[in-house]
């Protein structure tokens, strides 16, 4: 097993962030923050990026914040989970949701805690059919965190997001994608290849069409009718600029396949 809290690769524009704790399912120390955040600045400014790969090593996704870390105990004194909240979780969804490419999630095995809330932060998730969602927070007298109270309502309404919540149930992968948690459930056998497929396609694509894509749509939810179409022009306005788009149009008219360089 390596020492590094993550594993991080880019190859053929697919940047990769594997979590690496498998003996404690993947959850959260400082040292996996901090290397997190490296990888993800490097992936801010590596154009040659075209899409970005979140997975875990061994058999778990993240099961969130590493509890062995939390020194606390009946009768004991509290901690500031705000200022780890600020530090770490915080940034770290924002920067998931503002990467200018699309980021995929693939879910390898239990994903629970602030690990299921940072899974439902990228713009696709795919799991395998053996994983499986946890609010555990209700467990340990928190509320989710990592978007969780944001992510849930909208995805699968209140009434499923309260039962989520309150609950801390195990979610399977099949009943996620069943609800509309998730993108996709996949079979265990088949998960690898259908997640390399998938980043393979996303590294191919017009990469600047695909990140205004993702943020008009998240920018949708604060948005009335007037204003998204008005965002939706402005932003064909920019793409229509692009190089990708010139390339789009030319293969569809030479009825040949598009060579998108993300431009
Ligand atoms: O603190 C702050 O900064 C605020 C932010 C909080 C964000 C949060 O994420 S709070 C929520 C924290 N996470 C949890 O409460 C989940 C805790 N884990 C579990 O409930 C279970 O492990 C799972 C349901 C995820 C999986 O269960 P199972 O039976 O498949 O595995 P296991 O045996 O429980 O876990 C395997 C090992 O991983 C085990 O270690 P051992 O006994 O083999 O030495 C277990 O202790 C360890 N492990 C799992 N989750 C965590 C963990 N160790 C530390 N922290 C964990 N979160």
């Amino acid at each position: 097993m390596s020492d590094d809290a993550i594993l991080f690769s880019v190859d053929a524009g697919v940047a990769r962030i594997k979590l690496n704790r498998p003996d404690r399912l993947n959850s959260f120390n400082d040292a996996m923050h901090a290397q997190l955040r490296q990888a993800l600045d490097r992936v801010k400014t590596d154009t040659t990026v075209r899409v970005l790969l979140l997975t875990g090593s061994g058999r778990g996704f993240c099961a969130g914040q590493d509890l062995a870390d939390r020194a606390v105990a009946p009768g004991g004194t509290g901690v500031d989970l705000g200022a780890s909240i600020e530090r770490n979780y915080m940034p770290l969804v924002l920067t998931l949701r503002a990467l200018p490419l699309p980021v995929v999630c693939a879910v390898n095995g239990v994903a629970a805690g602030a690990g299921a809330n940072i899974a439902l932060a990228c713009d696709i998730v795919i799991a395998t059919q053996s994983a499986s969602f946890i609010q555990a927070f209700c467990k340990i007298g928190l509320i989710p965190d990592s978007g969780g109270t944001y992510w849930l309502p909208r995805l699968v309404g209140t009434a499923r997001a309260m039962g989520l919540a309150l609950l801390g149930d195990k979610l399977s992968a099949e009943q996620a994608e069943a609800w509309g948690l998730i993108w996709k459930c996949v079979d265990d056998a088949q998960f690898e290849s259908a997640v390399e497929q998938l980043v393979g396609q996303l590294a191919q694509a017009p990469t600047k069409g695909l990140a205004a894509t993702k943020h008009a749509i998240y920018a949708a939810e604060g948005h009335l009718l007037d204003q998204q179409l008005a965002m939706e022009r402005e932003v064909q306005r920019m793409l229509g600029n692009s190089e990708d788009y010139r390339e789009g149009v030319a293969a569809f008219a030479g009825k040949r396949q598009p060579q998108f360089k993300g431009r």
